[in-house]
């Protein structure tokens, strides 16, 4: 099926024109950007073509949200940026993209063509630098050219394996015309179905897999893309054969089938490795076998038989590593093809029946462990596990999960659900950053449903000024913060390699009062029984929200808890703040005494009479995890003051401090977020419509 572009081409178009006219022909109905001064021509063009423009904060927000819009759709979304600026802070959203084999047309404004090579204002070779993380880029210097390589540009985002594509345009080529008529009748991607494959082939995949005592299926973002999942619970339990899938692919199959065994990668139990080494037959379905996936490569084992299926699978061959069978198809008419070859074949009763005893095991043991909520455990903070516990009760199985990158994810990974396709996206690249554009996009493909961020205090902080791109298109987006004050996934590794903890500590943010700062509503849950009630409210109220988890630092990654001794005393740099008290800020106030210098050991010495109040609040256990307020308002960590003043002495000063009044610095503030909470989300500019019936139309496809 074709589409007639809504304003037919004319001769005599400029560049700027013909760009958004190929965009609208390469299925494009959003541009993500942060405007510059180099491409204005262009953005004139979007709208009257009804192709929407969403600003963003950061390019590398805008271009995070492009890389969602793609994974989520399967069709490209246009992020446009300006010059060596716009494009050095969009690279991590490429490489994302080129990660995750997802479809992206980037466009950079580049120097006029007279400024070129010159080193002039925000000038960089594009193609060569940030190109280079590109599936494909080009420079339009020559208008002539330029339709051919439009089109080849845009062809590229989608043909075979998907990915991002660059396109950088000098200023004044914006404005130079073209009587080329291209891009009147193109075919939008998701229009096309591919071919089904040879069926001999498929019967040759069909025939190894189900002749296997234990085989399994690594299923893969390319049965995502091709809307592949009902075919391929059809043939699992046809073929009783079970299905892990590719890491931050785990909604490729419902979780809860009986024939899920987990998803590889980060995060995953044990299980899931073991059952993929010990497979005797692997059919690999759309995936393109990344290191995360194969555990360094270990999967397929040397010794397995394994049949790879893929737009762009890895070549047959009889030495280890190789695939026995190879085949070039797109994942969803293999598997058209194969449920068709299925209907009517008679199979081994005895190899089916001995297969489903073990596929009950095994799934047995996947459920097993994957229980991240049990153990008892009274805090203080939330505990990780129990928050993936209530979000996989609270959310609808309709509900889109983006995450970040960090060891909170791996909780995340172990423990959720996931019940539809479409309802997971992750940076494949492992960007921080990622998890809230990633939900405003989201947002923006699907506006009826849910959208929940789970980010870790590190990424979320990287890319938290998309809140506010939130709150102006009023997208209810919900992001939960977990918060160790650290960058725990290095600090996780700097402990497992005998390292010091260097550069892993992070101060305090009160990520509540972010959110409210930027119109979003904002919850601090400082124990699991405020968990439940703030997922509820921000959930109903569905607009955007900020839930920012107080989590246990003990945690340090799903499947290890620090000792106590254990615990990396906080850097002396960090300064920790006075706890907020979430009421409105007293202008007239006079402003605190600056904390920025490393405290005294004495000065602290001479404190810790005032620092002890707070102290008894917590019991001796939990203060030498949190924080001890000092006269002066700062805070310094229990842990270093221990080495001053003894732990008994502490208690000691606790209950001298019993007695005396508490002192104005070290009182604690009055609670008051949950009222806060519930104030009305006042929007800076009202939702701007959807272009068309753009909304609903992706949505049947997030859906599909
Ligand atoms: C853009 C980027 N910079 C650095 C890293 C390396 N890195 C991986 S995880 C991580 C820490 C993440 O911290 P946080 O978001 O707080 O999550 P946590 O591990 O503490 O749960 C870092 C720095 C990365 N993956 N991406
Ligand atoms: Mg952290």
């Amino acid at each position: 099926m074709t589409t007639e572009h809504p304003t037919a081409p004319v001769p005599g178009r400029t560049i700027a024109q013909l760009l958004a006219d190929g965009l609208v022909s390469a299925g494009v109905e959003i541009a993500f950007t942060v405007p510059g001064e180099s491409f204005l021509p262009l953005l004139d063009a979007l709208p009257p073509r009804g192709i929407r423009v969403i600003a963003a904060r950061h390019e590398g927000g805008a271009g995070f949200m492009a890389e969602a819009w793609g994974q989520l759709t399967g069709r490209p979304a246009a992020v446009i940026v300006t010059r060596a600026v716009g494009a050095s802070n969009l690279a991590i959203a490429i490489h994302t993209a080129r990660q995750g084999s997802t479809p992206l047309i980037a466009i950079v404004g580049q120097v006029r063509r007279d400024l070129l090579g010159r080193e002039a204002f925000q000038e960089a070779d594009l193609v060569g630098s940030i190109g280079k993380l590109a599936k494909w880029a080009v420079e339009l210097r020559d208008p002539a050219v330029a339709p051919g390589a439009i089109e080849e540009a845009f062809h590229r985002a989608v043909d075979g394996r998907p990915g991002p594509v660059l396109i950088s345009v000098p200023e004044d080529v914006f404005t130079e015309t073209t009587p080329d008529r291209r891009f009147a009748n193109a075919t939008r991607p998701t229009e096309r179905r591919d071919p089904e494959p040879a069926l001999a082939r498929v019967m040759d995949i069909l025939r190894l897999v189900a002749a296997a005592d234990r085989p399994v299926i690594l299923a893969g973002g390319g049965v995502l893309r091709s809307r592949g999942t009902r075919d391929l619970v059809r043939l699992a339990e046809v073929l009783e054969i079970p299905v892990v899938a590719g890491w931050r692919r785990g909604d490729v199959f419902p979780n809860d089938h009986r024939l899920y065994l987990g998803m590889a990668g980060y995060g995953s139990p044990p299980a899931v490795r073991e059952r993929l080494e010990e497979a005797d037959v692997i059919l690999v379905l759309g995936s393109r076998l990344s290191e995360v996936t194969t555990f360094g490569y270990a999967v397929p084992a040397p010794e397995a038989r394994w049949a790879h299926v893929d737009r762009e699978p890895r070549a047959a061959g009889s030495d280890d590593g190789e695939p026995v069978i190879s085949l070039a198809a797109d994942a969803d008419a293999f598997l058209r093809a194969a449920v068709r070859c299925l209907a009517g074949n008679v199979h081994d009763k005895d190899r089916y029946d001995a297969r489903r005893d073990a596929n009950a095991r095994d799934r047995e043991r996947f459920v097993a462990e994957t229980v991240v909520d049990a153990e008892p455990w009274a805090g203080p903070g939330v505990h990780p596990g129990r928050v993936v516990a209530a979000l996989q009760a609270a959310l609808s199985p309709t509900t889109v999960l983006t995450t970040d990158a960090g060891n909170f994810a791996g909780w995340v990974a172990r423990g959720f659900r996931f019940r539809r396709p479409g309802t997971f996206l992750g940076p494949l690249s492992g960007a921080m950053g990622y998890g809230l554009p990633a939900a405003v996009a989201a947002a923006l493909v699907a506006p009826d449903r849910p959208v929940v961020a789970v980010c870790g205090d590190g990424g979320f902080a990287m890319t938290m000024g998309e809140l506010e791109t939130a709150v102006r298109y009023q997208l209810p987006v919900v992001a939960v913060v977990f918060d160790d004050r650290r960058y725990g996934m290095i600090l996780d590794h700097q402990l497992r390699g005998g390292h010091e903890s260097v550069g892993t500590t992070l101060g305090h943010v009160d990520f509540a009062a972010v959110a409210r700062a930027c119109g979003a509503a904002g919850y601090t849950v400082d124990d699991d029984a405020e968990l439940v009630p703030a997922l509820a409210e921000a959930l109903r109220e569905r607009g955007p929200a900020v839930i920012h988890l107080k989590v246990d630092p003990r945690w340090l990654s799903v499947d290890r808890r620090l000792d106590a001794e254990e615990e990396p005393a906080r850097e002396a740099e960090v300064v920790e703040p006075a706890p907020s008290t979430t009421e409105e800020p007293d202008d007239t106030a006079e402003p605190p005494p600056s904390t920025t210098e490393e405290p005294d050991a004495a000065v602290l010495e001479a404190e810790i009479v005032a620092g002890a109040v707070l102290a008894t609040e917590l019991d001796v256990e939990e203060a030498q995890i949190f924080a001890v307020a000092a006269e002066d308002g700062s805070f310094v960590e229990i842990t270093e003051i221990a080495e001053i003043v003894r732990m008994e002495e502490v208690v000691e000063l606790t209950e001298v401090a019993d007695a005396a009044e508490p002192s104005e610095a070290t009182e604690s503030p009055e609670p008051t977020e949950a009222s806060e909470a519930t104030d009305p989300i006042e929007p800076a500019e009202p939702a701007e419509p959807v272009a068309g019936e753009a909304a609903s139309e992706a949505e049947a496809d997030a859906t599909a």
